[in-house]
């Protein structure tokens, strides 16, 4: 018997669905569309197996929803821009614009050959100028609404990549590709207003019901909202006070100091005549201004040689200029409470200064309570705090914040985490940033008459920096408002910046007036469903939204979030292998032995490391390609999909792929071995009554039809498989050649092709065809479920003839008259009673007995 012989099927059903123009999604506003998107690739040259689960599982919803009916979106674009092609670039002399054409023009190809139900009409690339000069014109529309600005600002600097590196792009204080210690510098730059929606997109949160919830906490911290209070401290001998922001001014009575962010205007006017306190703000800035480093710094101040004055006892208290204040949040200024806050105890450990509890635990009192090496956070009551003795910590802010706004020296306020988003990067692949600089009017909008600001094809990576800062002619253009010589803005945007509108671009690709139509994404928007990594559970995200509001309030759209459902798949892992000494081996040049491994090269023994995520560095990857040459795409999706519930990691191996492979084979050949027969030929009808094995197949049909369309609707993919090889299962053990048992195998197996199909769909459709099928399968509608035949309860019922007991059957409880009598009339010894003659009378005692009278 043959195997399936996918090297010729598969292409060849790609054809079939390519001639039928299959998935071109067509708006049409009497049917209720479905848009399911995944994360678009960046175009690296190659897809890897995070790739083929993503696509995999974007496919399974978009042709299950497309068999439901649904009038389906499903497409498919290229994220662009970024560092990669400018590395490859500087390494190999290719140009950035034809190293990531032919990397896309591959992995389109790839991605063809795993059978996904693509609109593929609607692709776009983001580093195409009728695709980017959209977002030039939203960015002038950002600037006229006040949502885009430009201003000095402290930045990560990686000083091998010379480019500006965002928060997360720091690791450990290090640039995440250059491993450069991260640098800070003052630079001027673009922002995003994406803090004037702080609120809306932290409430908004609750709305996103089919998100994970993972993901939303995430963003929640993200956007971080603190209540507190804004206090203005006078400085002795100053005219200005310093005002600072704090989520606890119930502690105010414990207060030893006051810290000022190195950059903070007051400690920069004292460094300009102190060359200690100058040295000291430098250090500061080498630092790099992400969180993380400031937090795993060791805490340092320096006296600024000032003191501020507390606003109810008129104490003076040391000023510090300090590591961990932040200037960027709050008010680039604290107070110091060292018994209630860890960073301060250990401040005033270190410069000496006094440690006052004002918060005891329940049932502490101020004479014996006290605070050693560890703040005390918890709840509890004030003490040695004058008015607001014995309240409790909420209370005692209130209460602070009450007096502090009738003394005119403070108020209640609330503070967000989220910072304006800067989309300056000072790089040549990426999108030109619309402005011109000239020296008698400013940063000038480019006039949108001139769109798009292209990029130079000619770039020249000999030198680090910017080529488009270095090129001879591109920025030396004309001021657009006196005529004078200017130049252009040489830094590109943040490649968030494409990926933050791709999902509107879809709806309209080929417009060439705007980046969308307002019908186009009326209809389609928002995502149904989104599926992608959970790397992307802020940025990427977060920055969409953002965009969504911001496009809305430029009057592109009337939405508010862009994805309505979001899925988050997991990892997909292998084990890791090692020589013994030390070399990392891919898992082809290994052979698995038992518990151990060896190489293949010598024969020489390997060690064999736990299962990781997929990734070049310890070569523990596994090529798609090469698994879809020896295999075929389904079998690759087949295994994806039916190892691991869909947001879990999946352990990628070579026995998980055979057993895939094998079921695969056996289904095709229990239906290939009658196919020519049986089951092909003649599709007869259900035959009136089936006796009890088949009519148990057919029970069970109905059932699987029912379970696998809930689980798919679930993303309960593996599940869903589990069901279907069970069924399966129950086909091949109903052996016979009995009329009513054929159908009934037909049946299982026309309804394995059509709930597997979403999963393997060349597969199922060669199945299709064999059992009899005329249509393709991919414009069918899925299957239904009989509802009668998914009750579980049922019942022993007698079946009598002139009242002796000739048999009993099953049926379902409550079954009707008439299925009654017909059930015992099939039956054999009812039938040699009658001997072809009809009764007298059939008597039908609900779920008991059925009297044959003859
Ligand atoms: C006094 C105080 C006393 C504080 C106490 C805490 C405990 P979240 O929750 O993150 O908003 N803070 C304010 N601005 C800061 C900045 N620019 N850089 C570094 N730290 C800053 O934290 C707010 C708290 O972080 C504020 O409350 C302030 O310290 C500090 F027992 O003020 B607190
Ligand atoms: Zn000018």
């Amino acid at each position: 018997m043959s195997r399936y012989d996918f090297r010729s099927i598969e292409p060849r059903w790609r054809q079939v669905w390519d001639d039928l123009n299959a998935f071109a999604a067509h708006e049409d506003p009497k049917r209720e569309k479905y848009y399911v998107l995944e994360m678009f690739p960046y175009p690296s040259g190659r897809i890897h197996m995070g790739h083929v689960r993503n696509y995999a599982l974007g496919d399974v919803v978009a042709r299950f929803k497309a068999a439901r009916g649904y009038n389906v979106l499903h497409p498919m674009g290229w994220d662009a821009f970024g560092l990669p092609a400018e590395n490859a670039a500087i390494e190999n002399k290719v140009p950035p614009a034809d190293w990531t054409r032919q990397n896309i023009a591959a992995m389109r190809e790839q991605l063809k050959g795993l059978g996904l139900s693509i609109d593929w009409s609607r692709e776009v690339s983001t580093c195409e100028p009728d695709y980017y000069r959209h977002e030039q014109k939203m960015f002038l529309d950002f600037l006229k609404a006040g949502l885009a600005y430009r201003r000095e600002a402290w930045v990560n600097w990686d000083p091998v990549d010379h480019t500006v590196l965002a928060n997360e792009q720091v690791i450990d204080g290090k640039g995440w590709r250059t491993g450069a210690p991260v640098e800070k510098r003052q630079l001027s730059q673009w922002f995003l207003k994406i803090t004037h929606y702080a609120d809306d997109l932290l409430t908004a949160l609750d709305r996103l019901e089919r998100w994970p919830d993972k993901v939303r906490l995430m963003q929640r911290n993200w956007i971080g909202k603190s209540s507190g209070a804004r206090i203005r401290f006078d400085i002795a001998g100053r005219e200005e006070g310093v005002e600072v922001f704090t989520t606890r001014p119930d502690t105010i009575f414990g207060m030893s100091f006051l810290a000022l962010s190195p950059n903070h205007p007051i400690a920069e006017e004292l460094a300009a005549d102190n060359p200690e306190l100058a040295a000291f703000v430098a250090e500061c800035n080498a630092m790099g201004t992400s969180e993380e480093t400031i937090e795993r710094a060791e805490k340092r101040g320096f006296a600024a040689g000032l003191e501020a004055v507390h606003p109810f006892t008129g104490a003076r208290l040391p000023v510090y200029v300090a590591n961990f204040v932040l200037m960027e949040y709050g008010t680039g200024a604290v107070f110091g409470c060292p018994a209630h806050d860890q960073r301060d105890l250990d401040f005033a450990r270190k410069y000496d200064l006094s440690v006052v509890p004002v918060v005891a635990p329940e049932g502490a009192t101020a004479s014996d309570f006290s605070v050693a090496n560890e703040a005390y956070v918890g709840p509890g009551r004030l003490i040695n705090s004058e008015f607001l003795d014995g309240l409790d910590v909420e209370t005692g802010k209130q209460t602070v914040i009450e007096r502090l706004e009738a003394d005119g020296r403070g108020q209640g306020t609330t503070t967000f985490r989220l910072r304006d988003w800067g989309v300056s990067r000072q790089r040549y692949w990426g999108c030109p940033i619309p402005v011109i600089h000239c020296d008698s009017c400013g940063a000038v909008p480019v006039p949108e008459s001139d769109l798009p600001v292209e990029l130079p094809e000619d770039p020249r990576f000999d030198k680090p920096g910017n080529p488009l800062d270095h090129h001879p002619t591109w920025k030396h253009v004309a001021c657009p408002k006196c005529g004078e010589p200017a130049e252009r803005e040489t830094d590109t945007f943040d490649t968030f910046f494409e990926s933050s509108w791709y999902f509107a671009r879809y709806c309209d690709p080929r417009n060439e007036k705007v980046g969308f139509s307002q019908d186009a994404a009326g209809y389609w928007l928002p995502v149904d469903q989104y599926i992608g990594g959970v790397e992307h559970a802020v940025l990427h995200l977060l920055y969409s939204r953002f965009f969504t509001r911001a496009l809305r309030d430029c009057g592109y759209l009337d939405i508010d979030e862009p994805f309505t459902g979001l899925f988050t798949q997991g990892m997909v892992c292998h084990e890791t292998f090692k020589t013994p000494d030390g070399k990392w081996l891919f898992p082809s040049e290994v052979t698995r032995t038992g518990e151990g491994a060896t190489r293949d090269s010598d024969g020489t023994p390997v060690t064999v490391g736990r299962s990781e995520k997929m990734s070049k560095s310890r070569k523990n990857v596994v090529d798609p390609v090469d698994i879809i040459e020896t295999y075929g795409a389904d079998t690759a999706r087949l295994f994806m999909l039916s190892d691991s519930p869909p947001d879990r990691d999946l352990e990628w191996t070579e026995s998980g792929v055979e057993g895939a492979w094998r079921y695969v084979n056996r289904i095709w050949r229990a239906v290939m071995d009658e196919a020519d027969g049986p089951l092909g030929v003649a599709r007869a009808p259900r035959p009136k009554t089936l006796s009890a094995p088949a009519e148990a197949l057919e029970r069970q049909t109905h059932k699987t039809i029912d379970g696998v369309t809930g689980d798919l609707e679930k993303f309960h993919f593996n599940r869903a498989i589990a069901r279907i090889r069970e069924l399966s299962n129950a086909i091949l053990d109903l052996s016979g050649a009995e009329e009513d048992f054929i159908w009934a195998r037909r049946f299982g197996w026309e309804t394995v092709a059509r709930l597997l199909n979403p999963m393997t769909p060349h597969l199922t459709e060669e199945l299709w065809r064999h059992l009899g099928g005329t249509e393709p399968l991919v414009g069918h509608h899925w299957p239904v479920a009989d509802p009668g035949l998914l009750v579980e309860d049922k019942v022993t019922v007698a079946i009598q003839v002139n009242g002796k007991l000739r048999a009993t059957i099953d049926l379902p409880r409550d079954a009707e008259k008439r299925v009654a009598e017909d059930a015992a009339l099939a039956e054999e010894n009812v039938r040699r009673a009658l001997d072809g003659k009809a009764p007298r009378k059939v008597i039908v005692v609900p779920n008991r007995i059925v009297n044959v009278v003859i």
